[in-house]
């Protein structure tokens, strides 16, 4: 079983900027807790990063046949972009949405997902739990489907 995780604009900052939102860990931390988390769920683990609109759709449409689920933290184009909700709706994976943050106690523009419709479920608020939670639901949708 292999889980594709992709993060959106600006994660790449995460633990160097805006500590009282985001915290104090960073990408790549979360990134070695997921893959030591997956190592004992005995599952393989695709971990990429961008600030491009157009290379999140691409890797989307990329995934399809070669991943069995998508974790997705899309980061500002959430809120924003139908060109992902578009992608998510084509590629007919389960696609599960994350943030750090809980996004409905936060500004009111950032309460709107554009993707949540079309992602299986929406994980928000824990941080980089989130994370760790969003690899449980990509496997329990995997091996119960
Ligand atoms: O809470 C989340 O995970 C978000 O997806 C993070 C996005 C934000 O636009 C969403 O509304 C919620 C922002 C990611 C940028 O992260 C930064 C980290 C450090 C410094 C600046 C930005």
């Amino acid at each position: 079983m292999k889980v594709l995780f992709l993060n959106g604009p600006n994660l790449n900052l995460l633990g160097t900027r805006q500590p009282e939102i985001y915290g104090k860990t960073t990408l790549l931390d979360i990134e070695r807790m997921v893959r030591q988390r997956a190592v004992d769920l005995k599952v393989e683990i695709d971990f990429r990063q961008t600030n491009d609109e157009g290379e999140l759709v691409d890797w989307i449409q990329g995934s399809k046949g070669t991943v069995n689920a998508i974790v997705l933290n899309a980061a500002a184009y959430t809120h924003t972009s139908v060109a992902l909700r578009d992608a998510i709706t084509a590629v007919e994976l389960p696609v599960i949405e994350i943030h750090l943050s809980n996004i409905h106690a936060r500004e009111p523009f950032r309460h709107r997902s554009l993707i949540s419709g079309v992602c299986r479920g929406q994980i928000a608020g824990f941080g980089a739990q989130s994370y760790l939670l969003g690899l449980l639901a990509a496997v329990n949708l995997t091996t119960s489907s």
